[in-house]
């Protein structure tokens, strides 16, 4: 089972932001900014590529409601998701990274 699901399912502790039925918000154990949260499926889903365009809608809300929980909707954040190998993917779960709190260098 993936370390991911492994939370999920309260194996492995987590700081949770926010949960509801079919997802989870909690903060990375490696923050790259002063809020730095991770955003999953309770379901096993391998990456971006695979989702189910539904999944994604029902998830792309409760990213929302993750942003306004944390404050960081007037202030703008980032969403990130990597994907596979070259994407640097570490975690075979997908996951947005949500960073914001602080403003934030270019990256593109
Ligand atoms: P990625 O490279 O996109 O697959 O990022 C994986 C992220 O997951 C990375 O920022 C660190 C985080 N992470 C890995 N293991 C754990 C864990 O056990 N708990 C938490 N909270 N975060 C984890």
């Amino acid at each position: 089972m993936c370390i991911f699901c492994k939370i999920v399912k309260g194996e492995i502790p987590n700081k949770t932001i926010l949960e509801d039925e079919n997802f989870l918000a909690f903060e990375d154990i490696n923050p790259q900014a002063k809020i730095h949260i991770l955003i999953i499926p309770k379901t096993h889903v391998d990456n971006f590529d695979l989702i189910a365009p539904k999944l994604m809608g029902e998830m792309t809300a409760f990213i929302q409601k993750v942003a306004s929980k944390v404050g960081v909707k007037n202030d703008g954040y980032r969403l990130v998701t990597n994907i596979g190998k070259n994407g640097a993917q570490e975690v075979n779960h997908i996951h947005f990274h949500l960073l914001g709190g602080e403003q934030l260098g270019s990256i593109l």
